[in-house]
């Protein structure tokens, strides 16, 4: 069985923590006595704990309209990795031709671009609603797979991340890249975290992603996993140095799929994207007033 761990919620209870099926169901995990995804994800051997939990103690099984899904994290923060593929690199020297080589030298550095992104509180989950900025001309998705780790530094799952950014903001001056990237319903995350997949696996996936806009497909695109210039084991080892992370993290990959420069985001769109067996995380798009 595929498990893919997720935070839910039915009716006005607290968040529970369930495994997704395939049919949209979710097997509540609360009467297994798991009441926190954080304590699965920090196990050594989470995958096969899961499995024998799921073969005993049958958890009761919740129907798609019975329950919301919430964000896959609880304490964990967000950080992400950028330029991690051509395409990226290419549009990022384009809109900011002042600091082109900036962008030019990370790819190929030894040192990647980390940044922070977001801490839990702020995540939006799957069927949210995402922001563009107000202030901002030029919004766009950043459709990315993104790494689970626990505290101790070990990949536990994946899950599906848009990092959506304000492009003309940060092309402005470098220095403007945390406003760019952080602010009210920048990072969304979902539907749930796929635990047991190894790297070789994954990179064989695509990240597909459609943005629409009423009955129109307005943005269409697609990338190999596979063509992102860093190993996952790297990008961990520099994101754990000098920083400890007591709740595991979260570390969006990059993007890929780059819409062209007139594309921006419209409150309304609608935004998937989809990778491997992880599953679709779909988001609308509201505008967050100044
Ligand atoms: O350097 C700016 C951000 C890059 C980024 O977010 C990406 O490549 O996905
Ligand atoms: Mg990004």
């Amino acid at each position: 069985m595929l498990l893919r761990l997720c935070r839910f919620k039915v009716g006005t209870s607290g968040a529970r923590v369930g495994l997704l099926q395939d049919d949209g169901s979710v097997l509540d995990l609360s009467n297994c006595g798991v009441t926190s995804l954080t304590s699965v994800l920090e196990m050594d051997e989470a995958e096969p704990w899961l499995q024998a939990l799921v073969g005993g103690a049958k958890p009761e099984r919740k129907l798609p309209g019975f329950f919301r899904l919430l964000c896959p994290v609880e304490r964990q923060e967000v950080w992400a990795a950028g330029v991690t593929y051509q395409p990226s690199r290419a549009a990022r020297m384009e809109e900011s031709r002042a600091s082109a080589s900036c962008y030019d030298r990370v790819y190929k550095a030894d040192r990647p671009e980390l940044f922070f992104k977001s801490v839990a509180e702020k995540v939006v989950g799957h069927q949210g609603s995402i922001g563009i900025r107000a202030d901002s001309r030029w919004s766009v998705p950043e459709p990315e797979l993104a790494i689970v780790c626990h505290s101790r530094g070990r990949v536990v799952g994946y899950t599906i991340g848009n990092d959506v950014s304000a492009r003309d903001i940060e092309g402005e001056n470098p220095l403007y890249l945390p406003q760019a990237k952080i602010y009210d319903k920048s990072c969304a995350l979902g539907p749930g975290i796929l635990v047991g997949a190894d790297e070789a696996t994954v990179r064989t996936w695509r990240i597909e992603m459609t943005v629409r806009r009423g009955d129109s497909v307005v943005f269409s695109g697609s990338v190999e996993i596979g063509r992102m210039q860093r190993r996952f084991d790297d990008l961990i080892k520099h994101l754990f140095r000098c920083q400890k992370f007591p709740n595991g993290v979260v570390l969006l990959t990059g993007t890929g799929i780059v819409p062209p420069p007139e594309f921006t985001l419209q409150p309304g769109d609608t935004v998937k994207i989809s990778i491997g067996t992880i599953g679709v995380l779909e988001n609308t798009v509201e505008r967050i007033e100044q």
